[in-house]
């Protein structure tokens, strides 16, 4: 079946629908987009809202992590992304849920807070991507875009701070999910690809890496995403960051 993925480069909710594609062994084309410029190109493409992931699977056109992971186990039941049993089908959708709505959002922020920093570290994020323009000259001119996208994502020096003092918090839920079985299995489900990627995104992040590390969610994050793209140095005034998690 033709299938399009449309991303933008080191998004982690669009690495959520490339690896549950991957799992599932549907082959798709990536369409790779920048960041504002996105918005414009997916409604152009028929999307109802302006974020990614959004696929064009055959004739239908599907918007947002979860909802893909829906569409894909209709459209190809094998590997499922859930479990067949009722409870453990809800765990796992719980841990999606709290995924895509709160986990996804202050790394989002982190990042570009980061971004509108240091802007060169757009390079290493932009790895293996197609932009359309030289990944140089997209970042000598990427300014207003930085600053707008930052502006989308809220991300100020107080909302930085907020998802710092959030994430021991965070980590510790998704900690808590692995050790009751809801993900971390052997056969990933939904909930793995969810939250796998949104740590590793984190673990791009010198600064975020000792508190994720030595957790069993980082572990998690290297085995279901692993080469995850970009690398930003430290960055984060220290004073902000949280204390390190007692091994
Ligand atoms: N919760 C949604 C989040 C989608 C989302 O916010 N995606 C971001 C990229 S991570 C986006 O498209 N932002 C638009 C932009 O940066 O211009 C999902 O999981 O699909």
């Amino acid at each position: 079946m033709r299938t399009r993925l449309y991303v933008i480069p080191a998004s982690h909710p669009a690495t959520t629908a490339a690896l549950m594609l991957d799992y599932k062994g549907i082959e798709y084309k990536r369409t790779d987009l920048m960041p504002v410029v996105s918005k414009g190109v997916l409604r152009a493409a028929g999307f109802p809202r302006v974020t990614v992931p959004a696929i064009k699977i055959g004739d239908e056109k599907v918007q947002g992590s979860r909802e893909i992971a829906r569409a894909l186990d209709r459209i190809q039941p094998e590997p499922p992304l859930f479990p067949a049993d009722p409870d453990k089908r809800a765990a796992v959708e719980d841990a999606e849920r709290f995924g895509d709505e709160q986990l996804q959002h202050p790394i989002r922020q982190l990042l570009w807070w980061g971004i509108k920093r240091d802007k060169t570290v757009l390079r290493s994020y932009s790895e293996g991507a197609k932009m359309g323009v030289p990944i140089g000259l997209a970042i000598k001119t990427g300014g207003p875009l930085v600053a707008l996208s930052a502006r989308f994502n809220e991300a100020t020096d107080d909302t930085a701070r907020a998802a710092l003092a959030a994430l021991p918090d965070l980590l510790d839920r998704v900690d808590a999910y692995i050790a009751d079985g809801t993900i971390g299995g052997e056969q990933p489900n939904a909930g793995d690809f969810q939250i796998a990627t949104s740590i590793a995104l984190a673990l791009t992040l010198d600064d975020l890496k000792p508190l994720i590390e030595p957790r069993p969610c980082g572990a998690l994050a290297r085995r279901i995403a692993p080469n995850y793209p970009g690398h930003m140095p430290p960055t984060l005034p220290p004073a902000w960051l949280p204390a390190p998690a007692v091994a």
